[in-house]
């Protein structure tokens, strides 16, 4: 029988050696941002990591292969062909019975890492409660992934096209720990601060790792959130980015846009309608956020 899983040399060898490692998803890049931005953010993600003395894991699936570890050339793949795959957790399995190549979101990639140890996780923003659940239920994954598994999440909040005064709700209902780094509020991903408190800010890093060490005693089996906000001088107003998705949303309901296709939707309208500012938001929050887990990480693991 073949393999399922691929783990690259340096990750493998980090895993050997209980060295800090930090999984990267690939859904950002086939789905949340535009070539070439997506190669960009790949490539500086993991750069970002591995200045700070720890090792990225970008997961995805080539040709039905999940892999831990993507190449320069997965990451060609998974960033220029169109029939990229999005999957969750209850598509997976099928893309690798498949042999497609696929993009892990949040949710997939954390079950992923989890079957190899991989505590530590960066991303942009995570999934949540969509505006309209109301109506269509529609709730990511992985806010049930986050509770599921027990990841150190570092991102800039949820995607600021959810309903985030639910999503806050939720992640609290599952026992998802909130925390800031520098920040007495849930970022609202391209904007700065949304009006919740989180549950403790953290001002500075080894703080937060022996925190985390204190949950991993606990026996903690919870995912904790450790937000950090977009670079200052990429954040938009709240205001504009509320006119901008009100705009694509109107225009998702016109054209019948359901299910795993919202999110990239939305982000790609409101793309065009801010002049690409909400794209360079996300690029520098994509990228700081893999370095403050670069940093957290290999504090935690000295
Ligand atoms: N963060 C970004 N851009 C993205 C995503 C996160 O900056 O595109 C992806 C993540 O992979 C996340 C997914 O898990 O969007 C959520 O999709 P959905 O709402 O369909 O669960
Ligand atoms: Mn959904």
């Amino acid at each position: 029988m073949d393999n399922l899983f691929e783990i690259s040399n340096d990750v493998q060898k980090a895993i050997d050696l209980k060295k800090p490692i930090v999984a990267l998803e690939s859904t950002l890049i086939s789905h949340g941002l535009p070539y070439p931005d997506n190669i960009k953010v790949a490539k500086e993600s993991i750069n970002a990591v591995h200045d700070n003395g720890s090792v990225a894991a970008t997961i995805g699936i080539i040709n039905g292969k999940v892999k831990i570890g993507l190449s320069e050339d997965d990451i060609n793949i998974l960033a220029k062909d169109n029939n990229v795959q999005k999957v969750s957790n209850h598509n997976i399995n099928l893309s690798i019975f498949k042999k497609e190549n696929a993009a892990t979101t949040v949710a997939s990639t954390i079950s992923i890492a989890s079957i190899f140890g991989i505590k530590f996780f960066a991303t942009g923003g995570i999934g949540g409660v969509h505006l309209n659940a109301k109506n269509t239920y529609d709730v990511s994954a992985d806010l049930y992934s986050l509770s599921e598994y027990s990841n150190y999440i570092i991102c800039s909040g949820a995607k600021s096209i959810l309903d985030l005064d639910k999503t806050y709700e939720l992640l609290e209902t599952l026992g998802i720990t909130r925390i800031g780094y520098k920040t007495n509020y849930m970022p609202g991903f391209w904007y700065s601060e949304t009006n919740h408190q989180v549950d403790n800010n953290f001002e500075d890093i080894s703080n937060i790792s022996n925190f985390l060490k204190l949950n991993s005693r606990l026996k903690h089996r919870k995912s904790i959130l450790i937000f950090n906000k977009v670079p200052q001088i990429n954040a938009i107003s709240k205001e504009k980015i509320n006119e901008w998705i009100n705009r694509a949303l109107l225009k998702a309901e016109q054209n019948k846009i359901n299910g795993k296709a919202v999110t990239p939707f939305l982000i790609k309208e409101i793309n065009n309608y801010s002049n690409n500012k909400t794209l360079k938001a996300n690029v520098s929050l994509i990228i700081n956020n893999a370095d403050l887990a670069g940093k957290i990480a290999k504090n935690f693991y000295s």
